[in-house]
């Protein structure tokens, strides 16, 4: 209670800065503990007692469990039918530019002939890992085109398009994939780790969920900057994760706290049906990760996450829904199919057939259904899809090969920037290295990072 009366301060001091003469701190009740205590006051003869814990609960003299087969499965909005038709004739699909669709068609394929060209560039041992999103680039794509650039976004790691869309260029990926002296992570993370300060997208964290309590926090900072700065750009949080990572203890306290707190945060699940092996039959019991969001009071919605249409107009409007009320979480689950392998370290064929992932493939894909849709717009042929295809995979190999040759960070930039200084102990460390090296000359190839053997000299050791 403590702190939240604590949070509930907060939140009226940042008002007062905001409206100086209308809120004065008072140690008045939350809205929350007023609500309770209104419910103490019951009529004579209601149909129902507010109970604290559960204020709008009818009495009923039937004896029934509510089963969750019983009820209806949440459905699943689309604007697309596989065949990149206009699904409802009666709704005008969402107002588009032509310049920005062709943008997210451009953004998807451009991905996933990375995806292609750096699945095999692991196979040939160039880089020691790689993830790819096929099949589920419209997600990425389709919800970072519906945001404002200025909303933080915390990501998990199947979502390139989102990179890709904000504006990482082809040597930032492949600066973080080769661990060049360019990548911003300097190279200490695995690759398809990346992070952009400039592009407001926080560094993907290899451990399940890390990024979903991140977000909730950072969704009330913001909830907190949009309160004292009501004339600056009102921003929302977005957090990615798949169905997988809701299974960790982390996702369920992150919607709570976002929820009682009514953080601006537009949580949007990918459930692509695996969590490596695992498939989402094995995964939980409920309809989906939607019903979740409901169970903890989010206003939430089911998309078809093949869909890139309907995917943007969904973030659209749930991005407004965040805003209101001075802030409050929606969630969106998408969903779609792992087409992949979940990582170049899987082979899915252990666990499920091929002609499943076959038939996902030929049957469903986000890039030909709005290719389809352009098509019949008038808006793209098979010429423009040649020069695009050509084009991105010229771009992609042109950053790769300059990228291969680039050297690595100074080998001391791995004791850097853990704290401001490096300890004694760092330093200790680094000595060490550094006169194992010179022992066995011949033994370590230093000669690919920068400075070399250098690079461990205590000289240069911000100190
Ligand atoms: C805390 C934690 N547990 C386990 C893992 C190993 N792991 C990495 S990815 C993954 C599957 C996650 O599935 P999902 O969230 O559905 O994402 P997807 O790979 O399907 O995109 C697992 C279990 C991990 N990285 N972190
Ligand atoms: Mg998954």
């Amino acid at each position: 209670m403590a702190s939240r009366l604590g949070l509930r301060r907060l939140e009226i001091a940042a008002k007062s800065i905001l409206h100086p003469t209308a809120v004065r701190w008072q140690p008045s009740p939350c809205i929350r503990c007023q609500r309770r205590w209104q419910s103490i006051s019951q009529k004579i003869g209601s149909d129902r007692v507010h109970f604290p814990g559960a204020v709008n609960s009818q009495f009923t003299t039937q004896l029934a469990f509510t089963r969750p087969a019983d009820l209806p499965g949440m459905p699943t909005y689309r604007i697309l039918d596989q065949e990149g038709r206009i699904v409802d004739q009666a709704h005008a699909p969402p107002d588009i530019e032509t310049k920005e669709l062709l943008r997210m068609y451009r953004d998807m394929v451009f991905v996933s002939i990375m995806d292609i060209i750096m699945f095999d560039a692991q196979r040939q041992g160039r880089v020691s890992f790689y993830m790819v999103s096929a099949g589920e680039e419209g997600i990425a794509v389709g919800s970072a085109s519906a945001l404002s650039p200025n909303d933080p976004i915390f990501a998990q790691y199947r979502e390139t398009g989102i990179f890709q869309y904000r504006g990482f260029t082809p040597a930032d990926f492949m600066a973080q994939l080769f661990a060049t002296k360019d990548d911003p992570g300097r190279g200490r993370n695995m690759p398809v780790h990346y992070g952009s300060a400039k592009l407001r997208i926080h560094t993907i964290s290899s451990p399940l969920a890390t990024q979903i309590p991140q977000a909730s926090g950072a969704g009330y900072a913001v909830k907190m900057q949009n309160l004292r700065n009501p004339t600056d750009e009102q921003r929302v949080v977005a957090c990615y994760f798949g169905e997988g990572a809701a299974s960790e203890g982390d996702f369920h306290a992150a919607l709570n706290i976002a929820a009682t707190r009514a953080c601006p945060v537009v949580f949007i699940c990918r459930n692509n049906g695996f969590a490596i092996s695992t498939p989402t039959l094995e995964q939980y019991r409920g309809d989906g990760i939607a019903s979740r969001g409901v169970g903890y009071g989010i206003d939430t919605i089911r998309v078809d996450g093949n869909d890139i249409l309907a995917v943007r107009e969904v973030t659209r409007q749930a991005r407004e829904l965040a805003l209101q009320d001075n802030g409050r979480p929606v969630l969106i689950e998408a969903m779609s199919y792992r087409v992949s392998h979940h990582s170049t370290s899987d082979d899915s064929f252990a666990y499920r057939a091929k002609v499943e992932v076959e038939d996902w493939k030929r049957r469903d894909n986000p890039i030909t259904r709005l290719r389809k849709y352009l098509q019949g717009k008038g808006l793209w042929d098979d010429e423009r899809e040649a020069a695009l295809r050509s084009d991105a995979r010229k771009e992609i190999l042109e950053a790769y090969r300059k990228a291969e040759r680039e050297k690595h960070p100074p080998l001391r930039a791995m004791m850097e920037d853990v704290y401001e200084e490096m300890t004694e102990e760092q330093v200790g460390q680094l000595e060490k290295m550094r006169g194992l090296v010179e022992r066995y000359e011949g033994e370590y190839d230093v000669s690919r990072y920068e400075e070399g053997i250098a690079g461990l000299r205590l000289k240069e050791v911000k100190r």
